[in-house]
């Protein structure tokens, strides 16, 4: 049995070292405890280094959730509230306008809009708050707007996709963040957001938008309900996409926090489950450049770690963010660019500022402008 484990080990090893792409039976071997964690996490690594060398990137962000209020009651959510909840908000047009001052003014080169479904904001809102932030702030790139949103706006309007995402790109969209993947087999998409768009809506909003010359991410929220199957089929619709359409930046796996949602009775992912989430999908994601280790949701000592087992971008300095914090994180609500420059050096890598295209940003004083896309020569 141990000598099989290990005739399978050095299997994986050869096929990795080789650049052969893994199988779903390898993937579920790595996902298991059959394979040891250092072991995984130095084959996770030179898959990194070979694509990103010693480079970290991260970039100077800010988030907007223009309302939390929400028709879907995604079980794994704290952030959402109903229609009448005390807790319910809705921003105003000024309110959301000063958010793009803010981030103007704190060198910020994206946005990172998400929110609820409000029961009764039409489509034409939602556009709005795209149009006004760029008009206002053209200098922003706009990462806005999960595939589940999108499916909703088709819903309410009886648009297409392409309608949807051809509106948004004219008010001013710049790309879409990989929210609301979840987990896409319906063996745990039915019991944690059965509502919402499934994996096939999922999957062909990017396509479309893909399509349409718009670059998107791809999420996973693991440590939940979920098994070791269903994460590695989760991955391998991602790379069966990407290999259609090469529209994926970065793939982002997100690990649960349970406090104050409808799955509180459950523990949080551990340190370790979350490293041997980040190799894995680094190993099983030959096709994506990037993988990111969200400081917020990993905590600050974990995504250090983190750059040593597949990651390669931490995110950014990330201000007003909701959705972690009211599930329990307990990361700082910003961090700034010295302190996440000295994280990703104490870590023993180089950082490199990014914008959301991975270009290289270079700055002078309080003036900005992207450089040539991220490869290795160029830096
Ligand atoms: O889709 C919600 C997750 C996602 C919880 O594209 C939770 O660059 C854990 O997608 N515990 C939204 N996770 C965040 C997201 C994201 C984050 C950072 C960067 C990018 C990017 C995308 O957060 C949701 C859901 O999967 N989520 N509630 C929770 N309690």
């Amino acid at each position: 049995m141990v000598s099989e484990s290990h005739d399978k080990i050095a299997e994986i090893r050869d096929k990795v070292q080789a650049g052969t792409r893994l199988s779903l039976d390898e993937g579920l071997f790595l996902d298991s405890s059959a394979m040891p964690l250092n072991e995984l996490g130095a084959l996770a690594n030179l898959v990194r280094e070979r694509k990103n060398g010693n480079y970290a990137y991260y970039n100077i962000n800010t988030h907007l959730n223009a309302t939390n209020v929400c028709v879907y009651r995604c079980t794994f959510c704290a952030f959402r509230a109903d229609l009448r909840d005390p807790k319910g908000y809705l921003m105003s047009d000024e309110q959301i306008l000063a958010r793009g001052q803010e981030a103007v003014d704190h060198g910020c080169t994206e946005m990172h809009i998400v929110g609820g479904l409000h029961h009764q904001m039409k489509y034409d809102w939602y556009v709005h708050c795209i149009r006004i932030l760029h008009e206002a702030y053209p200098q922003l790139h706009l990462k806005a707007y999960t595939a589940v949103e999108i499916q909703w706006f088709a819903h309410m309007t009886g648009k297409s996709y392409r309608e949807i995402l051809t509106d948004l790109l004219e008010a001013g969209l710049g790309s879409m963040p990989g929210g609301g993947a979840e987990i896409f087999h319906p063996e745990v998409r039915d019991q944690i957001c059965e509502h919402k768009a499934d994996a096939s809506r999922w999957i062909e909003v990017h396509r479309t938008a893909h399509q349409l010359g718009l670059r998107t991410n791809a999420t996973m929220l693991y440590g939940h309900i979920e098994k070791s199957y269903h994460r590695i089929d989760h991955l391998l619709r991602l790379r069966a996409l990407q290999d259609e359409t090469g529209g994926f930046q970065t793939f982002i796996p997100l690990a649960f926090h349970p406090d104050n949602t409808g799955l509180e009775h459950l523990k949080k992912p551990t340190a370790l489950d979350d490293l041997r989430t980040m190799a894995v999908a680094r190993l099983m994601l030959d096709n994506f450049d990037h993988i990111k280790a969200y400081w917020i949701m990993l905590g600050i000592g974990t995504a250090q770690i983190a750059l040593a087992y597949g990651a390669d971008d931490l995110d950014g300095t990330v201000r007003h963010e909701l959705i972690y914090h009211d599930a329990g994180a307990e990361t700082p609500e910003v961090l700034s660019v010295e302190q996440l420059r000295r994280l990703i050096r104490e870590a023993g890598r180089e950082p490199v500022e990014r914008d959301t295209l991975y270009h290289h940003v270079r700055r002078e004083a309080d003036h900005w402008e992207p450089g040539d896309p991220i490869e290795q020569a160029s830096l």
